[in-house]
Parts: structure tokens; sequence; C-alpha cells
């Protein structure tokens, strides 16, 4: 009896770890695929983990401009689809609990870098519910409303997704720390408005000191404070003031949370220990098998793991293997556990 509870709880979490942006809408209104057609799409769904690359801006392919543009006007509402891959699958895994913040800038064929950005949205935490748990209620979808007296043009509207499973760690390139998803969708505005964002926010001026990137999700907070500007004023005022207050709407107060939902408030099963939660450590099939092919071949992070916990293997909470993992496969703390084919992470006995 107990097998199958747990069995049941496996499937209930087992939705993939990384995402990306696969599709826009205008009003509700599908735009069609986004992936390398408006979108600015990564190769994969992996995230920029380190703060001095320019792909911090836009992602890999932050450079290569899309060959079309998303036909929108000053405030309509633009919903950002996330899924694992494409439009389908799954979204995002539980664990990357974190805030969602979109910016603007004036168009530029070039990867973003530089003092261009202005602040349109951003949501955190609110009633003990992360941006992140509201987008996986949401189905993927995160609504923001362009300015209204947004000024006709060309722009990159910047949505990112901070997922801060690992953050209580400062951000390397290799190791542990914030996961970085941003992504770089092409918009055409057309409106009779005259803001021209005029923020000036760099992207890479963001802090690995910055208490939202370096932030501890598991101490069960009820407070944190998104990274980056405030709200651009055209954005935060102007007459549709649709960004800040009322973006909760997407949470309809689901009260089943992905982690298994015994104790609602609870970031996840680690924080609480409940007998629950920890009994999957028993089943075979929740454990890694170390088996990754990602094991050998990592030129690049040779024993990332060690870092913190000073023994060998990934430190608690840190990931432990997934598809296309090249980290270390144990845990110098508590037990590998496998979410999912993409993402294993280091929880508590
Ligand atoms: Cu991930």
């Amino acid at each position: 009896m107990r097998y199958s509870i747990v069995n049941a709880l496996a499937f209930a979490t087992t939705v993939a770890a990384h995402c990306q942006v696969t599709e826009i809408q205008v009003n509700g209104k599908s735009q069609g695929t986004g992936l390398n057609k408006y979108i600015r799409s990564p190769p994969n769904n992996s995230p920029v983990k380190s703060l001095t690359t320019p792909n911090l801006v836009c992602g890999v392919n932050g450079a290569k401009a899309a060959p079309s543009f998303v036909a929108a006007a000053a405030g309509d509402t633009v919903t950002f689809e996330w899924m694992h891959d494409k439009k389908g699958d799954d979204i995002i895994d539980g664990s990357h609990k974190g805030p969602i913040i979109t910016y603007i800038a004036p168009y530029t064929e070039d990867n973003g870098a530089g003092a261009i950005w202005s602040k349109i949205d951003e949501e955190g935490l609110t009633g003990g519910k992360w941006a992140v748990d509201n987008l996986i209620a949401a189905k993927g979808k995160k609504d923001v409303k362009l300015p209204a007296d947004l000024k006709a043009g060309k722009y990159l509207v910047r949505q990112e997704i901070i997922a801060l499973h690992e953050a209580d760690a400062a951000p390397t390139e290799s190791g542990r720390g914030a996961q970085f998803y941003p992504s770089c969708a092409q918009f055409e505005v057309t409106g009779t408005g005259s803001a021209v964002p005029d923020q000036k926010f760099d992207i890479q001026s963001y802090s690995g000191t910055d208490p939202g990137i370096k932030f501890n999700i598991y101490n069960s907070p009820t407070s944190y404070k998104v990274p980056g500007p405030a709200i651009w004023s055209a954005a935060a005022s102007g007459g549709g003031a649709g960004g800040a207050a009322p973006a909760a709407p997407a949470a309809p107060a689901a009260p089943s949370s992905p982690a298994g939902g015994s104790a609602a408030p609870k970031p996840t099963s680690a924080a609480g220990g409940g007998a629950a939660t920890s009994a999957p450590a028993a089943s075979p099939t929740t454990l890694l098998t170390s088996t990754k092919a990602a094991g050998g071949a990592s030129p690049t992070a040779p024993a990332t793991g060690g870092g913190a916990a000073g023994g060998s293997g990934a430190a608690m909470y840190a990931q432990c293997g997934g598809n296309g993992f090249s980290g270390a496969t144990s845990c110098a703390e508590g037990t590998c556990k496998k979410q999912n084919d993409y993402y294993s992470q280091c929880v508590p006995n």
C-alpha cells in the first residue's frame, strides 16, 4: 500500500526540469510556435549560470536575430508560454522555485548587452507561492501587459525565470547557484504612445551577492526581493497598470502543490522532512542509478559538486544527475533523488 502512494507521488512530480519559451499569445491568441522564429531560442533548454557571460541577456543564441516579429499593440496582454522543449510538454520541475521577470528594450540585432533594458513586470514570492509555482499552475503561461503608452516600434521583450533551488550559494559557471532562463522575443508594436524604455538597466549588472540571486528557499521565507530595478514608470502607472499588482490571478489557489501538497506553505518536502515525502528514498525506482552518460566526458567541470560541502559529491539540494548533466552524481550530503529524466537532486535522507 505504501508503495502505491509513493509511486503516485513520483508520477505527480514527474515534470521536466529545465524549460524555455515556446510560444507567445497576444490577447490570448496564439502566434504559432516561436522557436527560432520570433524567439531567439537557445539550442537546448539548459540554464545560463554565469553572470559574466553576455548569454545571460538573451541566451546562447542571443546574438542571432530571429527571422520574424510578434505583432502587438501597446497595452496588449502578451503571454509567454514556457515548456520543457515544445508545446504540450511538461513545464518545469517544481523544485525550480523562483521569480519571473520581464524587461523590454528597443530592438537590437546584437546580443542585447548593455544598459538598454526597462523592467515591465516582476513576480516573486506572494502568499507562499513563487512565480514558478504559479507558472506551473497556469500550465506554463505568464501574462505581461505591454505599457499602454509604449511608443510604436520594434522591441526585444525579455522574460526570465531565475530558478533558486541551488541559490543558497552564489552563482558559478559550473557549480551551484541560481539558474537563469532568459528568453528574448522580437516584437513589432503599434500604437500612438510616446513612452520609450529609458531605465537603462544592464542585465549583466546582476550581482552574485544580490539578495534576490543568492537566496535560500528552504527556510520557509515569507518575503523576497526580486532582482533588478523597480518597475519602469510607464509600465507601473500608465493607463495599463496591468503589470505589477494584478499579476497575481495566474494562481487560482491550486491547493495541490506539485511537491505532494501536504504542507502548503512549506517550499518543498525538504523543509518539513515529512515522513511521506522522505519515504521514496527507499524505492529503488526513485534513486539515481548513477549510470548517467554524463559522467565520463566532462572536460569542463571535473568534480564540480565537491565545492560547498567540502566532501566528494554534490552538496545538499544540488543537482546530481539528469540527461546532459556533467557534474557529480553522488551526494556529499543526503541522497540523490531522481525527479525525472532531466533532473536529480540531493535531498535529505
Ligand atoms: Cu532545470
